[in-house]
């Protein structure tokens, strides 16, 4: 291609080629000109929006150019690449992001001062890109950040919703669920009007016999809806290369639009059928952990499949390459089921469309994907009615149903004595109507799969997948422990914490090879140095108090214990245990003599997540937790004592200011439930402790800081199912502790008590995420925890311990575990000049 442009059409452009800015001058008037220009104000109307709009053009700007040149060379370099399928990306803000990765935030700084605003001030303006419920999604947005930042040739590929996950309101202690609009000025993104695929729905399969005599099979006269591609670019930390985020959007098809209907008065249908084809990128579902079944969530994940898929085989073939070289070029990785469609529409395409014979084709689709598992729990693992994907992707059905054919097939002749096999692990679920299980799907359509910690990837060997292993063995099974970005999670969001280790370490490496970190083990009894740790937890602490006085009115002491349990609202995540523990403890200081109560440790118990709008159990324990701070933030007696604070719309950008403020943080699942976690990782990066339970990578936590950094109590994984069994047959048995605090919620101390009757009656009745059994031992180690906070000198050793020793925790090691075990790609360094 470069070769068929001529020299003077080179020099020319040479000549003019956009270049980004370098120093404050150059930002300075790149901001102004944007200002002036693509916003249309002057320095008499310029507000921080503006300011923000500015500095975010201009940054943008920078992106783009680095962001074109890598992916000309990715191109020229015709290496494989990565492709992330995942439903969410939960992004958070971009621009302080971009100015750190790109190492001119001071100059960005200096710049905006002399404009007269201050940078706190224009980075508060940014909207959260809110792409995604919790975990997962977040877990998205940090591989991006480090594939960007390790060179991988990566692109991401998800759905732009028009609304991200709801705004949560607090409307007299209850749950109120607001729309998110976050598109009304979003920098960040390139429409991609040229890049267009139209996707079908519904239809039928003709079938016909080929000059051959083979057997074509031709899906059509389906409801066609276009996707629209949008960009947006992933700077990666200290290097030019910059990765694409590709969302799409749907729309009605150009076709579609009826200029009959139109034209003869018909207006209003016309616009409707507009309307229903922009439905479905409209609404990000907001289920964590749950699985609901709704054909519009369907009918999202085969739309962005088949448009992702589309793309990546248009960019193969214009390689000219031979199909079995796809996945030497190609590697998809499955984030969860919810892109699991995408085995079947690669085979249909290169099937049915490219003509080539099943079984190669099959080869393939196996060798391309990789699957990640991130839950075990059997309400979150999605299965697909027959009779709707028969009606809405009648070709995928037939497809599924010859996978597992070929797949039933290899398992009868391998174990041949064992006839439930077949029943238990065929992709068709035998009941009515029946249904696809996404998972058995994706495990037999992907040559790796892994699950997210150590324990979670043991027990998907053990439990939900057993007999895949029996079949496959274990070599297709894989563990993949979880990492988070240091980039955002301790330069962005702690960046006296990430200067004072700069300090020691004589520069900023360790944000790109985060086990440098064990070199500050040697300052843990270094009086200065702990000093300064203590002083920046303590600045952090006061950001955090302020914030909490900011937006609840409610004035926490930053001296007290600050006690955080951020994260969706679940029964398996236990706030319930936490709410009931801090009534406990409330009922044990208004006991005391006020003498006694001086005595006590302060604490601060902080809480704050989304309930998903349906779920009824979460949302008691949202209006619990108001309830109970209601009455002891207002108790006299209490004082500073004791505090409980419900943070509303807990976020990325609300963890950039909570993660670096806690002492403790609660990470109490039931054991056996939570996959990893990462929170659990942000927390103790940020130089506070743990209180957790066996579960996720709770466990690797504390092989790699020691188990006298960590507060852990609770039952084990492998006892849960015998207790849930004992509570079957002979009962659950109330602890004599949590039974005080079912009273004092009965005799109507929070308000009145039919409203927590669900929650109460649950623990009485079946206690199937054992907070009962988990509560004396959960309320001991609070207890032990105060003692500990005491000795600060002691505390302080064991958090910059466990600081030093978290480098494992980078999604940085993820990257190169994956990139490894089960993609087998390079990084691709790029030149400063690109190609
Ligand atoms: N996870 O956030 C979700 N949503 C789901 O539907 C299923 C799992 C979480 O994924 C994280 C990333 O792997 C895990 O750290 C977390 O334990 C898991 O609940």
């Amino acid at each position: 291609v470069e070769a068929e442009i001529p020299d003077e059409q080179k020099t020319a452009w040479k000549k003019h080629s956009a270049s980004g800015f370098k120093n404050k001058e150059d930002f300075e008037s790149a901001a102004i000109r944007h200002i002036e220009t693509t916003l249309a104000r002057s320095l008499y109307n310029c507000d921080e929006g503006a300011a923000y709009g500015g500095t975010a053009l201009a940054f943008r700007d920078r992106l783009i150019i680095d962001w074109n040149k890598t992916q000309q060379s990715h191109t020229f370099a015709d290496q494989k690449r990565v492709y992330y399928l995942s439903l969410e990306f939960l992004m958070g803000r971009a621009l302080d992001n971009a100015m750190l990765n790109v190492g001119l935030k001071d100059v960005a700084r200096d710049g905006l001062a002399d404009l007269g605003f201050r940078m706190e001030d224009v980075i508060g303006i940014e909207r959260d890109a809110a792409l995604g419920n919790g975990g997962l999604g977040r877990l998205a947005a940090c591989f991006l950040d480090s594939l960007a930042s390790l060179d991988y040739p990566a692109w991401g590929y998800g759905l732009r919703y028009r609304y991200g996950i709801f705004k949560q309101e607090i409307i007299n202690g209850y749950q109120v669920e607001v729309p998110d609009y976050w598109l009304d000025f979003n920098p960040w993104e390139f429409p991609r009007h040229d890049v267009t695929v139209d996707i079908q729905f519904y239809g039928h399969v003709r079938k016909y016999n080929d000059e051959n005599g083979r057997q074509v099979s031709v899906w059509e006269n389906g409801e066609i809806v276009t996707a629209n591609a949008y960009d947006v670019p992933i700077p990666g930390y200290n290097t030019p290369t910059t990765n694409n985020l590709r969302l799409w959007s749907s729309k009605a098809a150009s076709g579609e639009f009826d200029f009959q209907k139109f034209n003869s008065g018909e207006y209003e249908q016309s616009v409707h059928d507009q309307m229903r084809a922009e439905t479905i990128s409209a609404v990000l579902y907001p289920n964590d952990n749950l699985d609901r079944g709704k054909e519009l969530r369907l009918k999202q994940q085969y739309f962005w499949c088949a448009a992702s898929l589309h793309d990546i085989v248009r960019r193969f073939k214009k390689s000219k390459k031979a199909w079995k070289e796809f996945p030497n070029q190609i590697a998809i990785q499955l984030n969860d089921t919810h892109p699991t469609l995408a085995i079947p529409e690669l085979q249909r395409i290169l099937v049915d469309e490219e003509g080539l014979d099943w079984d190669t084709a099959w080869s393939i689709v196996v060798n391309t994907f990789g699957y990640t598992n991130h839950t075990v729990m059997a309400e979150a693992l999605e299965k697909w009615s027959v009779p709707l994907i028969q009606h809405l992707l009648p070709r995928h059905l037939e497809i599924i149903y010859e996978i597992n054919l070929h797949f039933l097939q290899y398992v009868e002749r391998t174990f041949p004595k064992d006839r439930d096999m077949l029943s238990r692990v065929s992709i068709v679920e035998e009941s009515n109507p029946k249904m696809i299980r996404m998972a058995f799907l994706a495990i037999v359509g992907s040559h790796k799969v892994n699950g997210v910690a150590e324990l979670h990837s043991d027990l998907i060997k053990t439990t939900i997948f057993k007999d895949f292993v029996k079949i496959y063995g274990q070599d297709k099974f894989t563990n993949v422990t979880n990492g988070i970005t240091p980039r955002r999670w301790l330069h962005q969001a702690n960046p006296k914490l990430s200067e004072l280790i700069a300090s020691k370490l004589g520069g900023y490496d360790f944000l790109k090879d985060l086990t440098l970190l064990h070199k500050i083990e040697a300052y843990a009894d270094d009086k200065q140095f702990r000093k300064a740790f203590q002083d920046i937890k303590y600045a952090n602490k006061t950001r955090l108090a302020n914030y909490i006085k900011d937006t609840t009115g409610v004035k926490v002491n930053p001296a007290a214990l600050f006690d955080i349990q951020v994260k969706r609202i679940h029964e398996y995540k236990r706030q319930q245990l936490n709410i009931f523990g801090v009534i406990h403890r409330y009922l044990a200081l208004k006991a005391m003599s006020p003498e006694e109560r001086k005595k006590m440790q302060p604490r601060v118990s902080i809480f704050g997540g989304k309930a998903a709008p349906g779920y009824w159990m979460a949302k008691c324990i949202i209006h619990l937790v108001n309830e109970v701070g209601r009455v002891v933030n207002n108790d006299p007696e209490i004082g500073d004592a004791l505090k409980v604070i419900f943070i509303e719309d807990y976020n990325v950008s609300k963890c950039e200011i909570i993660a670096p403020a806690s002492d403790i943080s609660e990470h109490i699942s039931t054991a056996g439930t939570e996959a990893s976690g990462t929170s659990n990782m942000k927390f103790v990066l940020n130089g506070g402790l743990i209180i957790g339970t066996c579960d996720g990578a709770n466990i690797e936590i504390t092989r790699e800081i020691g188990e006298d950094n960590i507060f852990l109590f609770g039952n084990l994984a492998e006892d849960v199912e015998d207790i849930r069994h004992q509570h079957t047959y002979e009962g659950v048995l109330i602890d004599d502790g949590l039974q005080k605090v079912f009273d004092a919620i009965h005799n109507g101390m929070f308000g009145h008590s039919d409203e927590f009757s669900a929650l109460t009656n649950t623990v009485v009745n079946h206690d199937h995420w054992l907070t009962s059994a988990d509560f004396e031992a959960y309320c001991k180690t609070q207890d032990s925890i105060d003692v500990a906070f005491k000795d600060q000198e002691s505390w302080l050793h064991k958090t910059i311990i466990s600081v030093a020793r978290m480098g494992f925790f980078t999604a940085d090691r993820c990257i190169e575990e994956y990139a490894e075990m089960i993609w087998n790609v390079e990084p691709q360094k790029m030149k400063q000049n690109g190609a």
